[in-house]
């Protein structure tokens, strides 16, 4: 697990160098939007419930069969299984935006994941389409500098599941 402050201090603890300007400055802006990173968490943390339920509402609208016999979430077992995803998903992504890294989602949410997915039948085309309406969904209700920060761990989640 890593964030922008131990990522960059190890790098030059490997170097054996004091921080340079360029370090520096990555570590001012990083502790510059510090106050954005958590207020954006907060909100997370208190809509998480609801921005599940909108996810899985507008993916089950979308992939309609999922839900029917045959369909990887049919079974309240299933179903549920799948919701649980979209929670780890979330909460993942929140670790993710407050180290501004995404070594965690590699660590504890993707490696394997696909594999995973692929022996159970996941289908991951409807899960890269949750992960971008949930995207969508949170993006719609912060101001516009959060944006990016947003965005971030949710892209990297689409694409390392798009390869
Ligand atoms: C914290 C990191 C972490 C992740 C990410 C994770 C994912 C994960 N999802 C699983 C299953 C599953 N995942 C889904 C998800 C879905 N099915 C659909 O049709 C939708 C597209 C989608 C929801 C959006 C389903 C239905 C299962 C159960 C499949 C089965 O057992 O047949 C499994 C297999 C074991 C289990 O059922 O618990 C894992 C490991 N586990 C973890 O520990």
């Amino acid at each position: 697990m890593k964030d922008t402050i131990n990522k960059t201090l190890e790098s030059y603890d490997l170097k054996g160098k004091y921080l340079d300007i360029e370090a520096i400055n990555k570590l001012e802006i990083y502790f510059k939007s510090a106050n954005l990173r958590i207020d954006i968490i907060k909100f997370i943390n208190e809509q998480a419930v609801l921005i599940i339920k909108e996810t899985s509402a507008e993916l089950f609208e979308e992939y309609i069969d999922l839900l029917r016999p045959g369909g990887n979430a049919y079974t309240t077992r299933r179903y549920a299984a799948c919701i649980r995803d979209l929670d780890y998903y979330l909460r993942y992504a929140t670790y993710s935006m407050l180290a501004d890294d995404p070594s965690i989602l590699d660590e504890r949410v993707l490696n394997g994941l696909k594999e995973t997915y692929n022996s159970l039948g996941v289908p991951i085309g409807a899960t890269i389409r949750a992960l971008s309406i949930m995207k969508k969904i949170v993006q719609k209700q912060v101001s516009q500098e959060a944006q990016n920060i947003v965005s971030l761990p949710f892209d990297y989640m689409i694409n390392s599941l798009s390869y």
